[in-house]
């Protein structure tokens, strides 16, 4: 999509602080952390949510098994992290392009706001 701005990212189009790349996958640093660590999940070819028909189980299977490798590799696993994909207009989601937030860093309060 050309005016996404997670492809953008994708593409390295714009610059973002990435902790892991590979052919189908990116995750890097949120603009604006909630917590400590605060990192994003995405997946390079253009999903819009997890709604989208793109967001199928192998590319679902694949994202969610990165997320205890990057969750270690960011120091989360002593002390635990979050997970959350937020889901259209009343779930939060801010960008039409599927993410997996990965929270760590500070006690997350439950329920979320
Ligand atoms: P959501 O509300 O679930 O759609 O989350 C979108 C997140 O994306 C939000 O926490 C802020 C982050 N974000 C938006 N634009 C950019 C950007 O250009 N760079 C980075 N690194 N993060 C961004």
């Amino acid at each position: 999509m050309a005016d996404c701005i997670f492809c953008k990212i994708a593409k390295h189009e714009l610059g973002s602080d990435s902790v892991y790349e590979d052919n189908e996958f990116l995750a890097f640093r949120d603009v604006n952390p909630a917590a400590p660590t605060h990192v994003l999940l995405i997946p390079k070819k253009h999903v819009s949510s997890l709604l989208d028909e793109g967001a199928e189980q192998k590319l679902l299977g694949k994202m969610m098994a990165l997320v205890p490798r990057l969750a270690k590799e960011l120091g989360l696993a002593d002390d635990g992290f979050r997970v959350v994909i937020n889901t259209g207009q009343e779930g939060g989601q801010t960008v039409d392009h599927l993410h997996i937030h990965i929270l760590g860093g500070r006690a997350l309060q439950w329920p979320p706001g």
